[in-house]
């Protein structure tokens, strides 16, 4: 909620206020993950920084663990202005944003090096762009590693191995139609459902990268994790655009700049999580299988990137620029 304070003089606040710019806020943030999560210590270190860098005027309370509610709706939230702050996967967004979606097209970076490059440089301006004209401005990008599959029954080593195969996937037709086109079933579930689902049969698989396999206990119940590493998607610390276009300019700076730190602090978090994460899977007897060959992964999968362009003919050269960036 923003908060106006009045002043009786003519203050920068009175100014502020005749201009209908917001010279404090109390935001309210959304995050899935658990504590010590690299996310969640992240947000939690945006938040400090962004009192600390307004002299407490814009000030963060984050509400971890998706307690007020699945990404979907805090997407939406933040959207309308119901929530102001969200730590967010591209994944659900997609849906809502087309330039964001293209970074839900299957192997569209070479890896996570690769995903930055395109991030801090003319693409991500696209999908900036596209997000704050849909209600959402990242202020700066997180690390969320490579997504691969993972299953109780088998290694998955060709597309083969996926046919029949029950497999969650998030909220985004473009990771549905990813999952058919290797013939399996797809089934879209909030992320803190999916422990059930795959505990009792619901689902077959699923698919993350080796800190969410591991901070959910999806491990426990579905013991093959097999390297494809499909997908590379990045997350944002992002805020509703009226929210954030209301406060001052200087606070927006600070706004920019506490979010650069914290996603700075979130990516050396982040590299050390998926080696401990990664350790303790196969050290409780996780079986871990490279694909040595992902081309069949990636010709099955092909079909994904037709239906983006046929549906978005004029993000073509955002699909090329990020296939060119070296
Ligand atoms: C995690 C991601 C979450 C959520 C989740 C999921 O890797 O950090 O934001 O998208 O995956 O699979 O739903």
């Amino acid at each position: 909620m923003i908060k106006q304070l009045s002043t009786s003089v003519l203050t920068a606040g009175a100014l502020a206020l005749a201009s209908n710019i917001a010279i404090a806020a109390e935001f309210k943030g959304w995050n899935i993950h658990s504590d010590g999560y690299p996310n969640t210590v992240a947000m939690d270190k945006f938040g400090e920084l962004l009192a600390e860098k307004t002299g407490g005027e814009v000030t963060l309370k984050m509400f971890h663990g998706g307690t007020l509610g699945s990404q979907p709706d805090a997407i939406e939230q933040v959207r309308i202005g119901g929530l102001e702050v969200g730590n967010f996967n591209l994944g659900p967004i997609g849906p809502i944003a087309p330039e964001a979606n293209v970074v839900s097209l299957p192997f569209i970076f070479k890896d996570v090096p690769h995903m930055f490059r395109v991030l801090e440089s003319e693409g991500g301006q696209m999908i900036a762009d596209g997000m704050e004209a849909k209600g959402i401005i990242p202020l700066a990008w997180f690390d969320s590693g490579a997504r691969s599959f993972y299953n109780g029954a088998k290694p998955i080593q060709t597309p083969d191995d996926v046919v029949g195969m029950k497999v969650r996937v998030m909220n985004n037709d473009l990771y549905s139609g990813m999952i058919a086109e290797l013939g399996g079933n797809p089934s879209p579930m909030a992320f803190g459902e999916v422990y059930q689902a795959l505990k009792t049969g619901v689902v077959d698989g699923a698919e993350n990268n080796w800190p969410s396999y591991e901070s959910t206990g999806h491990f426990e119940v579905a013991g093959h994790y097999s390297l494809s590493q499909h997908l590379i998607i990045p997350e944002c610390i992002c805020v509703n655009t009226d929210k954030f276009n209301a406060l001052s300019a200087e606070h927006q700076s600070a706004m920019r700049e506490a979010a650069q730190e914290a996603g700075m602090l979130q990516r050396e978090l982040w590299a050390e999580r998926a080696a401990a994460s990664r350790e303790k899977v196969v050290a409780s007897g996780v079986k871990v299988n490279e694909i040595a060959d992902k081309g069949p992964f990636q010709a099955a999968m092909a079909p994904v990137y037709e239906r983006y362009l046929a549906e978005n003919p004029d993000l073509r050269p955002l699909v090329e620029l990020i296939q060119q960036t070296d």
